[in-house]
């Protein structure tokens, strides 16, 4: 029997700014871009729960979140604060949580920022699992002063979807036999990776709740979505054997070309830039994945002197045009003085894309599931 812990920390950046900043104890807080009075661009990046009473939530227009607080403080209610945000800071204080959560575990995984999975399959039994969130989340309020969520299932899924199930400060635990009863209920919207164009198409068709999901037939889903809807099925009936591990599938997915005759001409190159990028994307999908976090190009010069530039991104990309941009951004530099100041010609270009991520492994930050890539 697999015991899996997910754990998820409340309101985190606006909770560390409490947390390090006590005038701001109690008040609505709102991290994101600067509002300018109503006239900013930029969204919510998050707001703690006291701006949540007004409405506030993470992703919404900053400019929004302004007339809500400034709505609410007409109503002679607490003004709301908006903050930039300290993203070392909350780095630094999720680096300190991580290991406190490690402790124990049998495995664990760095899900996000705020976000960890823990396999507690060890401990035998779900009543001393429970007894362990206990004690972890107790920890991290002595040691962090900050407050979490944790829920307690049979796998990732339905650990994930515990832990959010009761929020701030929950701990809801969801034993093997309970699973499909606990789900029943729910929106489709709780499964991760079904976002909002999913759960409009699935309203669309009628289904609402993870039972109504549950009661489509498998031949249905995969009419809909594809392979993906294998996955949903799958989801609906609570199942999911993805590992609790922090090791990245060390695979990569790559296309180059070697060029009919060298050049230094940008719009070439970069044409050529997109069609790989559009290659490796139609191979990365072929191949199961779903999303990848690392890209790289290499260009090989007419002397065949041949350099890489890599970036990793904290949040994983999904989609062919993240992986277009990303490949420019890195190979624009080669063709000009920046990474060729001796402005050689091209002979090769390469694109990859690494740490790789499946369906399952997208349990992952409700930012990607704005950015959902479901057909
Ligand atoms: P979440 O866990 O989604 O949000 P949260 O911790 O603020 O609130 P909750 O109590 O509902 O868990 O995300 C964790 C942090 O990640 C959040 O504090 C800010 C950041 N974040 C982004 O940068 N972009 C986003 O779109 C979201 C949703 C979060
Ligand atoms: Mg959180």
């Amino acid at each position: 029997m697999r015991i899996i812990a997910h754990l998820d920390m409340d309101a985190f950046y606006a909770a560390v700014e409490e947390r390090y900043t006590p005038a701001l104890r109690g008040r609505p807080v709102v991290v994101g871009a600067d509002p300018k009075e109503g006239q900013g661009r930029g969204v919510v990046t998050t707001a703690n729960y006291a701006a949540r009473r007004y409405g506030i939530r993470s992703a919404m227009p900053i400019s929004r979140a302004w007339r809500l607080a400034e709505a609410a403080r007409r109503r002679g209610e607490p003004e709301a604060v908006f903050l930039r945000g300290n993203y070392r800071l909350y780095r630094e204080v999720s680096g300190r949580i991580m290991p406190l959560a490690a402790r124990g575990a049998d495995a664990w995984e760095e899900a996000s920022i705020d976000e960890a999975y823990l396999e507690l399959s060890s401990l035998g039994g779900f009543d001393r699992a429970e007894a362990h969130a206990r004690a972890l989340k107790a920890e991290i309020r002595e040691q962090e002063g900050l407050s979490c969520s944790m829920g307690i299932g049979p796998n990732k899924l339905v650990a994930k979807i515990a832990s959010d199930h009761r929020k701030p400060d929950g701990l809801t635990v969801v034993r093997p036999e309970e699973v499909e009863g606990f789900l029943d209920p729910l929106g489709v919207r709780v499964i991760p990776g079904v976002g909002p164009k999913t759960e409009e198409f699935l309203h669309d068709k009628g289904v609402r709740t993870i039972a109504a999901l549950r009661a489509v037939d498998l031949a249905a889903l995969t009419g809909w979505f594809g392979r993906w809807g294998e996955d949903l099925h799958r989801k609906a009936h609570g199942l999911s054997d993805s590992p609790v591990s922090n090791a990245w599938e060390p695979k990569s997915i790559g296309e180059q070309e070697t060029f009919e005759h060298d050049t230094l001409g940008a719009g070439f190159v970069l044409e050529r830039a997109q069609t790989l990028a559009a290659a490796v994307f139609e191979r990365l999908l072929d191949e199961g994945f779903r999303a990848f976090r690392t890209v790289t190009v290499t260009v090989r010069f007419a002397d065949f002197v041949t350099t890489s530039r890599s970036h990793t991104r904290r949040t994983p990309l999904t989609t062919r045009e993240a992986l277009h941009g990303e490949a420019l951004r890195l190979l624009l530099p080669f063709l000009d003085a920046r990474e060729n100041p001796r402005r050689k010609a091209i002979r090769l270009i390469g694109v990859r894309v690494e740490k790789l991520l499946r369906e399952d492994d997208l349990d992952r930050s409700p930012a990607l599931l704005a950015l959902e890539g479901t057909p």
